[in-house]
């Protein structure tokens, strides 16, 4: 299951006090009791959009209050109540209590609206406290504060493109450099055991979700390495990202290593090879002999599949990828058939 993750504080508005007043006129000796009640303070409510994919606005803006209640007047005047928030989030967040863990709410349609922090009570005014005894009270209310709460917030993701290729090509290493996400690096085979997922933000507003995976080899399908199961979490994705290590410490071929990641990806589904593919020669800064970078490339061509050379060490080449991943991204459609999480 894919899940992007973020933290965000909510204070919904205080309620505004009530006021303590007498009514003053000309001619009339003994006014009541006048001190009108506050306002009630607003809520912070969350909305679910469709226009939102990520958790991502989020990050930058990790503290939403409702607006506080007025305090009441005199001549029995109520304050204002405080303004609520309304804050977007994407179809499919759920909302938790940082603090006990609880989960506060799911969101599953578009439209769906759900308080997150209510706002605090109004105080009531000394007019409210008047009765036929006791016709000059004094009592008056202070407004209650909202709530305050921490949350935590979760999405289940889908991934927009995968990255697949053998163990060690540099899958986890490119993610890293691309997104927030840190998974694991090691310069050993399955180091990634299970996916991870990025939000990778290209140039302008748009972003979008890369899903890292384990490594795969000759034989998964038969469950060698670690098998095949782990690509259910791609077969849903618009683009897949094919890294191939071209440097010489592979020990193997590149374009052969291609092929036998081509072979796997089709013996788990026929739609994984028929996805919108951009081959990625991977660690070219460890490449020394050009030409296992150009056999690649050939191939690329053949096949009519856009070819990218990277390093994730210098980082050469990496934001070419990202513009061409965002574009393929855009072009490519939804995929809605075959999920599983
Ligand atoms: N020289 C060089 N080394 C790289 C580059 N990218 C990754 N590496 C190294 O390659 C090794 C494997 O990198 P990972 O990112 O863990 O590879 P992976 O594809 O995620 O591997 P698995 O999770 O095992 O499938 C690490 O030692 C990285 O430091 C690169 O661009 N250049
Ligand atoms: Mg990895």
């Amino acid at each position: 299951m894919f899940i992007d993750e973020v933290r965000i504080y909510v204070k919904a508005g205080n309620g505004g006090n009530g006021c303590l007043a007498f009514r003053r006129e000309k001619f009339v000796p003994r006014g009541g009791p006048s001190g009108g009640d506050g306002g009630r303070g607003g809520d912070v409510i969350m909305v679910a959009s469709e226009h939102h994919n990520t958790l991502l606005h989020f990050r930058f803006n990790p503290e939403h209050k409702g607006q506080r209640g007025r305090h009441g007047e005199g001549s029995n005047r109520t304050g204002h109540e405080g303004e609520s928030k309304e804050i977007a989030t994407p179809v499919g967040t759920m909302v938790y209590d940082a603090d006990t863990g609880e989960l506060l709410h799911d969101f599953t349609t578009a439209g769906d609206r759900f308080i997150v922090a209510h706002g605090g009570k109004r105080g009531r005014g000394n007019a409210r406290f008047a009765t036929s005894t006791h016709q000059a009270p004094t009592e008056h209310e202070e407004g209650k504060p909202g709530d305050e709460r921490r949350l935590r917030l979760e999405l289940k993701l889908l991934a927009d493109v995968g990255l697949v290729g053998f163990p060690n090509a540099g899958k986890s290493t490119l993610i890293s450099r691309i997104s927030a996400a840190r998974p694991k690096i090691a310069d050993y085979p399955f180091t990634t055991l299970e996916p991870n997922l990025g939000v990778v933000s290209a140039d302008d507003d748009r972003s979008f979700v890369v899903a890292d995976i384990p490594g795969l080899i000759e034989g998964a399908h038969l469950g060698h390495g670690l098998g095949t199961q782990f690509l259910r979490h791609i077969e849903r994705t618009r683009l897949l990202a094919h890294l191939v290590d071209v440097s010489e410490a592979s020990g193997r071929d590149p374009v052969e290593d291609f092929e036998i990641v081509m072979t796997e990806l089709k013996s788990f589904s026929e739609s994984l090879v028929e996805k919108p593919m951009i081959v990625v020669a991977a660690k070219i800064d460890a490449a020394q002999d050009p030409d296992r970078i150009a056999s690649l490339e050939r191939l690329a061509r053949d096949r009519h599949l856009p070819f990218y050379k990277i390093s994730s060490v210098t980082g050469e080449g990496l934001d070419a990828l990202k513009r061409a991943m965002a574009e393929a991204v855009l072009k490519s459609p939804e995929v809605k058939t075959g999920q599983t999480e």
